[in-house]
């Protein structure tokens, strides 16, 4: 068993390098993109955010929630794009550790619009975010 976490250890860095790379072709590539908010630990009044509050994602897309601290969050969307069906997906499992992850895909439950999600533990204390649904295909096809 003692190999079990040098092992986990390259794989978690394997991982760091593939979303730093997808977040770094972003802004040119053509494809489904890999879209990364971490759930940050800032101190102050505000000690919570998603980081980055607001994020913008195509149809096909994944938007990668990343615990980057080791306090409980979740995703809770408290406002959907008019015709979205988020369902089950409207609500996320809890993160705790840190480096954990849950992905979203951007599919056909998501109409394109503006969503706002909080965390649930900390919706008191100012931890939301926004999401912003684009059609991938007409914003590619007007320029
Ligand atoms: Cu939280």
């Amino acid at each position: 068993m003692s190999h079990l976490k040098p092992l986990m250890t390259v794989s978690l860095a394997a991982l760091l390098v593939l979303s730093a790379r997808a977040n770094g072709q972003n802004a040119s590539s053509p494809g489904p993109h890999m879209i990364v908010v971490k759930l940050v630990e800032k101190g102050g009044a505000m000690p919570y955010a998603f980081e980055p509050a607001i994020a913008v994602a195509q149809r096909g897309d994944t938007v990668r929630f990343m615990e980057a601290a080791g306090v409980m969050h979740n995703v809770h969307f408290t406002k959907q794009a008019s015709g979205a069906k988020l369902g089950g997906a409207a609500t996320s499992p809890y993160l705790m550790t840190k480096g954990q992850t849950y992905d979203l895909v951007i599919d056909g439950r998501f109409a394109e619009g503006t969503y706002e999600y909080v965390c649930q533990p900390h919706e008191a204390i100012g931890m939301k975010g926004t999401l912003v649904v684009k059609s991938g295909g007409e914003v590619a096809s007007k320029r």
